[in-house]
């Protein structure tokens, strides 16, 4: 069930595990597993967190844990498809590190490399908490994903294990604490295996004195830095244990060299990414912890808008005010409260900047503060704006865009779409046409104008909406009216020119609110549901729904009926339908890279898949009762349709490989059975994707320290056309500052290029960037990018916790409780790096803080004061930094009043909060695998 048996018979034979826990089935636990099930309980223990401190029942999910059961005991269950997006995002990550980075031994502690691994662990582990701190979980989650794999495969490729140690490595988290006692490079380890049998090949001094060494591992033998006497990983593609000391340690799978440890490493690495996760958890706080998750208490999309301010929108301005004001009031407090806001404003020249919040009164006052004016000419820089929301918003977003001028700066048109692809985004185009005196919709017709927004509405399965002023409240009511969680894209089509033509469908039993959106000029229409009853485009109020019409736009609301409906169009004009309902039944895809041999894994892929090669979609279904029966690449203009080769892979995720991707434009069309009982669903992804015969790749490290230049390196490879390649480089924070304008490739080859980002000292830790690097072929006919985002991170030097000052202790509570009254303690909280978040781990007390500048250094302090009944005695007060060293400080009632105090390090016993300690015990505990 887990993966292929094609997989299975290619790694068994060339990939037992090379490279840390295997990416392949079995009796072993791999990467994506130890990752998913720590992710699963760190998120349940969060949610649970929420629920005591607000004082409601929390009720753990029973049996084994999924994505969907952790959201419903969450309350979140409409999180299910973001959060299972956020495990996705993670474990790709993780899964990538053996493919990105599979020779360099840090990232997976071989070659006894244990500061360069705990390196990599540790600042990432800042770059993370950073980026929580500045709400940009996606790159949150992308170094979180990078990171876990050296904090995994240490369990395996080291003795940890076989020193005897139960728990996880306390001193892996943090730059500054202590490893333990390693081997120097001289003094051997192990001991020939005996013939098959390694479970006695380390030296038993080393086992004696507690000494932490690793396996060395190379591809090649003479390449091997293996110094004489010291252990191997062990296992086919390692080199290394051929040569004496011979065999090895690594414990990726049960038939590994230390197999029988298997399951003892892969639930230390569990352990060890549960507390991990509980650190980030404690740094950030449950909320953005959850959020950085997927997981949150109202919706999980992000509303975003992008408004045009110039002086000719002062009649829309208005309209998008007041509508907005109407959206945003009824969905506060309801389970459709947008989990973010995001606005963008534009002009000419100007545009930005970007406001992102999760307060929708900031939001309002920010889109109330808009004025139009200025703007020059009649064109804006209304994709500079785009691109700006693309990067800031939440993958699979919806963004409305309100203008009533062309485009000025065109050029963007290439990163926009790439960003569109990359990130599953719907941008929706409300355009009041170009000038004011023209009362019809002028750009209905074939403006060019019109044309972009039309062509950009499509590709990322949006509308283009074509209204005069005096309709836009209107239209702009039916189409936010759509924007619930559980949304689903049916089926999406659109022809240009238009043709006559019928369009069907099947709606399945979980579908709710059944809408059809029709766009295009002069057409009309006839809908047909499966008991055989009509509806044309002239009744507006008939058997099948309400249809309402406003300037290009149709909205068709229908009574659902499970069965097959028709859409019969007939027009000349452009057109573009979109069928949607609201259901649990969705799907997410990516498409990913096979790569077979020693480092076999997927990788997903940052740009266009290659046209007419073989191309795989690892897909996932929201509903667990759910099968796909059929995917399809489905040509967006009505063409044809290929179907892929599905392959479970275990985990609700399906492969499907397709031997030939189209050549041009596709959309992504899935068929599967079970979404309620019997029924047929078909869902589709409402943007269009794109292949190409071009390749581009990037390669460089994913963290930027601010003020020293950074280097991204790229490769871009072509098919048979060769020539001069224009190279278009943008990010979104302009800190580009060189790249090459164009490279000359000959037909079937390939050049590098190197983009220079220049990060100004003074950014702050937790920023990030969005880099697109666009190759086009000579004509333009052909294109494909990379867009890779980079933490911004200043090099942390403070690893200490606040010190915790105790002020002073009031009343005692010795005898019976009840009678003794209250207790408080007055603290003093301070750092270097200033305090950050301060909560409460244990105590039923009252907590209040006020920053008073009382630190040694002159830096920020605390004055915090906690009062509680002599009932709960005992208090542990949460303190983390300004970098997110997370501290805690335990006070007792009993007893006499204790001398002023500062905390120990975060991760001594002691100082483990009440929900780490439960984090680990859960990880340990927890019956690991399948
Ligand atoms: C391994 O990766 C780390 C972190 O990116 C880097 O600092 C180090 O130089 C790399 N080592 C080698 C041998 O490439
Ligand atoms: C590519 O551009 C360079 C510089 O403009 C020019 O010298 C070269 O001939 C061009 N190559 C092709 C194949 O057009
Ligand atoms: C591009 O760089 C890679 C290494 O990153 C190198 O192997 C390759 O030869 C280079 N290609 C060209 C055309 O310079
Ligand atoms: C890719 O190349 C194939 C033939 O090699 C060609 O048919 C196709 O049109 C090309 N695609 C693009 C987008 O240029
Ligand atoms: C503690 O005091 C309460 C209220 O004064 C009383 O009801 C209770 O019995 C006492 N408990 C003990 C153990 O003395
Ligand atoms: C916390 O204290 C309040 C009042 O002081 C009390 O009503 C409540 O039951 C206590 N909760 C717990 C979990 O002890
Ligand atoms: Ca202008
Ligand atoms: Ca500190």
């Amino acid at each position: 069930m887990r993966a292929s048996s094609y997989f299975v018979v290619c790694c068994v034979l060339l990939n037992p595990g090379a490279l840390g826990f295997a990416i392949l089935p079995g009796n072993s636990l791999n990467h994506q597993e130890i990752t998913e099930e720590a992710i699963l309980s760190a998120t349940l223990l969060a949610c649970r967190d929420i629920a005591q401190s607000v004082g409601t029942v929390f009720t753990f999910p029973p049996g084994t844990l999924t994505a969907g059961a952790v959201a419903v005991a969450c309350s979140s269950a409409e999180s299910s498809k973001s959060f299972r997006r956020a495990i996705f995002g993670i474990t790709a990550r993780n899964v990538r590190v053996d493919l990105r980075h599979a020779l360099n031994a840090s990232f997976h502690f071989d070659d006894e490399m244990f500061l360069g691994g705990r390196r990599i662990i540790a600042t990432g582990l800042t770059s993370v908490k950073a980026s929580n701190r500045e709400g940009n979980f996606e790159t949150a989650r992308e170094i979180l994903g990078e990171i876990l794999h050296p904090l995994q495969d240490f369990y395996s490729h080291s003795n940890w294990v076989e020193l005897g140690n139960r728990s996880p490595h306390p001193g892996l988290l943090r730059a500054d604490a202590d490893l333990g006692s390693m081997a120097a490079e001289s003094r051997p380890t192990c001991r020939n295996c005996v013939g098959e049998d390694c479970s006695d090949n380390i030296l038993e001094d080393i086992l004696r004195e507690g000494v932490l060494t690793s396996g060395y591992f190379a591809i090649v033998p003479l390449v091997s830095t293996k110094p004489p006497g010291k252990c191997s990983h062990g296992g086919g593609p390692d080199q290394t244990s051929t040569l004496e000391p011979r065999g090895g340690i690594n414990k990726d799978t049960a038939s590994a060299s230390h197999g029988h440890l298997h399951r003892a490493a892969a639930r230390l690495a569990t352990a060890a990414t549960a507390q991990l996760l509980a650190d980030v958890a404690q740094a950030a706080g449950e909320t953005d912890f959850l959020r950085m998750m997927g997981v949150f208490s109202g919706s999980s999309k992000a509303l975003v808008f992008v408004v045009d301010t110039t002086e000719s929108m002062s009649d829309d301005l208005p309209a998008v005010k007041a509508a907005t004001e109407t959206l945003v009031t009824t969905q506060e407090g309801t389970p459709d409260e947008p989990s973010v806001y995001i606005l963008v404003p534009f002009g000419d020249p100007g545009f930005g900047p970007l406001m992102r919040t999760t307060d929708s009164k900031a939001f309002m006052t920010r889109l109330n503060a808009l004025t139009a004016r200025g703007g020059g000419d009649s064109a804006e820089m209304s994709l500079s704006a785009l691109k700006l929301a693309l990067t800031a918003a939440p993958s699979d977003s919806e963004i409305f865009l309100f203008t009533d001028a062309s485009a000025k700066d065109t050029n963007l048109k290439g990163p926009v779409i790439a960003l569109m692809e990359r990130t599953q985004t719907v941008v929706n185009f409300m355009l009041t046409g170009t000038s004011e005196e023209n009362s019809g919709p002028p750009s209905r017709g074939s403006s060019a104008e019109a044309l972009l927004y039309r062509q950009l509405a499509q590709a990322s399965g949006g509308l283009a909406i074509e209204v005069t002023k005096s309709e836009l409240t209107e239209a702009i009511s039916i189409i936010t009216a759509s924007s619930a969680d559980s949304l689903v894209t049916l089926l999406q089509a659109s022809r240009s020119p238009g043709r006559d033509e019928t369009f069907s469908f099947p709606v399945d039993e979980s579908v709710r609110s059944l809408t059809v959106y029709i766009t295009g000029g002069s057409m009309s229409f006839t809908i047909s549901n499966p008991s055989g009853e009509s509806q044309s485009s002239t009744v507006q109020n008939g058997p099948l729904g309400v249809f309402r019409s406003v300037g290009n736009l149709n909205a068709l609301k229908l009574k659902t009926q499970v069965g097959e409906w028709t859409v019969e169009l007939v027009s000349s004009n452009p057109y573009t339908l979109k069928v949607t309902g609201q259901s649990d039944v969705d799907f997410l895809f990516d498409f990913v890279e096979m790569s077979e041999g020693p480092f076999a894994g997927l990788d997903v892929l940052g740009s266009r898949p290659r046209a007419g090669a073989s191309g795989t979609l690892l897909l996932s279904l929201t509903a667990p009762q759910a099968a796909l029966t059929e995917v399809l690449l489905v040509e967006p203009r009505g063409g044809g349709a290929v179907g892929g080769r599905l392959e479970p892979r275990g985990g609700g995720e399906v492969l499907a490989r397709f031997s030939a991707v189209p050549a041009g434009a596709f959309g992504v069309r899935v068929q599967g059975r079970g979404g309620a009982p019997g029924g047929i669903f078909q869902r589709q992804a409402p943007g269009v994707l794109r292949s190409s015969n071009i390749t581009v790749r990037s390669e460089s490290e994913n963290i930027i320290v601010p003020g020293t230049p950074f280097l991204v390196r790229f490769t871009v490879t072509t098919g048979d056309v060769g020539g001069n390649f224009s190279i278009q480089v943008t990010d979104d924070r302009g800190f580009v500052t060189d790249s090459p304008a164009r490279l000359e490739l000959v037909a079937g080859g390939e050049a590098n290029g190197t983009v220079t980002l220049s990060v100004p000292r003074n950014t702050p830790s937790g920023s990030d960037v969005t880099l697109t690097i666009q190759a086009e072929a000579p004509g333009g006919a052909d294109a494909n990018y990379v867009v890779e985002r980079y933490s911004v991170v200043n090099t942390v030097t403070d690893f200490q916790p606040p010190s915790c000052t105790l002020v002073l202790r009031e009343g005692s509570c010795e005898g019976n409780c009840s009678q003794a009254g209250d207790w408080a303690v007055v603290v003093d909280v301070a750092d270097a790096s200033g305090v950050g978040r301060l909560a409460l781990l244990q105590g039923n007390g009252t907590l209040s803080s006020a920053v008073v500048g009382l630190g040694a250094g002159g830096q920020n302090a605390s004055r915090v004061t906690y009062r509680a009944s002599c009932c709960s005695p005992e208090a542990e007060l949460l303190a983390v930094d300004g970098v997110g060293n997370v501290g805690s400080c335990p006070y007792s009632a009993r007893g006499p009043a204790p001398a002023a105090q500062s905390p120990g390090a975060a991760l001594t016993p002691s100082c483990l909060g009440s929900g780490l300690a439960l984090v680990l015990a859960l990880a340990l505990v927890w019956p690991a695998g399948v």
